[in-house]
């Protein structure tokens, strides 16, 4: 595959409503996308989604877009390529930024899935054609306006409900959750915003049968999870303190957690995620597919991925209509009512990328040629 050109855009997606977690609130969504174009024709897109602010990881859609600007994509723009894989080593010279070699790579993995007339799931070795979903629920004002968003979405099919929490919003809100809902399925996200001197926290959620506590501690903090994850029955789920091949590794040597959250833009990209989903089977680690508030781009290669048969546990991904005021692609998909999302059979993509759109949205544009 001989690259002919990259173009960057960057646009914003208007967010619908505020959502709030432990280290700040969303009232933005800005995003990267990649489009990709190949010597024979072939066009892929991509998206890059880091937080709008570097309170994720470090990145941000400003500096995305600058990276893959002056260092990634000219790092593959007419350079000749026998396969996806060797285009993503040419960019392992730039250290870290996840987030900006995904929309690269992503968008290199569309163009061979159109130019081989494949299914995006075909391509990753997909065997399941529904994915089961969950809702992850913002920190909310009160109790009651918790309750009632649980409410609605385990009457749309949501197969399990993720509560944000900080410390002071966490047990007094699940605690009526399972008053409401005994049996949901139901699991709590931290943000990192706990250390282990609130113990004490982790001991009381313990006792409601969460499916897991995603990200209690520091993202940098392998061993403290381990620690944690040696007191509770509850198993602790990895998000923000996983985002190489390695760490995954690092983690499950540690046992410092049971459960893994795998972004393909929070580990780099799709090769990345295929390699940490494969060491979680053959460890018997369950994994399950997250999300970045991504646009419909970015969320079809997180519902191809999530098609592996790793994911055995419900995704974050809900439908764009859910945050956006418009997303970039043309039929997003939705959830049915048994709370399951299809996953496209369809050449490339699988959704019509709404390209007069994004050209007339960007508020930054480039065009990397050799
Ligand atoms: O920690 O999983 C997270 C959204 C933004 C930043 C971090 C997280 C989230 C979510 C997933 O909870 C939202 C989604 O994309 O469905
Ligand atoms: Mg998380």
């Amino acid at each position: 595959m001989r690259i002919r050109q990259v173009e960057v855009f960057l646009v914003d997606l208007g967010m619908k409503t505020a959502f709030r977690v432990s280290f700040g609130t969303l009232t933005s969504r800005p995003t990267v996308v990649v489009r990709l174009e190949r010597e024979d024709g072939a066009v892929g897109w991509g998206e890059a989604a880091p937080l709008p602010e570097p309170t994720f990881n470090h990145e941000t859609p400003d500096g995305a877009f600058s990276v893959i600007v002056h260092y990634l994509a000219p790092a593959v723009v007419g350079r000749d390529f026998p396969d996806v894989a060797a285009l993503r080593k040419a960019l392992d010279f730039v250290r870290g930024n996840p987030f900006a070699k995904t929309g690269v790579e992503s968008a290199a993995w569309c163009a061979e899935a159109e130019g081989r007339g494949l299914a995006l799931s075909a391509l990753f070795g997909g065997e399941l054609d529904r994915i089961p979903v969950g809702e992850s629920l913002g920190i909310k004002e009160t109790v009651d306006e918790t309750l009632r968003e649980v409410d609605l979405r385990l009457a749309q099919g949501f197969r399990r409900i993720k509560v944000k929490i900080e410390p002071g919003r966490d047990t007094a809100v699940i605690e009526h959750i399972r008053e409401a809902h005994p049996d949901c399925p139901l699991m709590v996200d931290a943000n990192s915003a706990y250390t282990l001197q609130d113990a004490d926290v982790f001991r009381r959620l313990d006792g409601h049968r969460l499916m897991m506590i995603e990200q209690p501690l520091a993202a940098d903090d392998l061993v403290d999870h381990a620690r944690l994850q040696a007191m509770l029955d509850t198993p602790v789920c990895l998000d923000e303190s996983v985002d190489s091949f390695a760490l995954a590794r690092a983690a499950l040597a540690l046992s410092s957690c049971r459960v893994l959250n795998i972004k393909p833009g929070r580990v780099g990209g799709p090769l990345q995620a295929m390699r940490i989903h494969d060491l979680c089977r053959e460890k018997g680690i369950p994994v399950w597919m997250g999300g970045m508030f991504e646009s419909g781009i970015g969320r079809a290669f997180n519902l191809a991925l999530a098609s592996l048969p790793g994911f055995t546990l419900p995704a974050d991904m809900s439908p764009a209509a859910f945050y956006f005021e418009g997303d970039l692609v043309e039929a997003p998909f939705h959830v049915e009512a048994d709370g399951t999302v299809r996953v496209p059979t369809a050449p490339g993509l699988g959704f019509a990328v709404d390209e007069d759109r994004i050209r007339k949205m960007a508020r930054d544009h480039a065009r990397i040629r050799p």
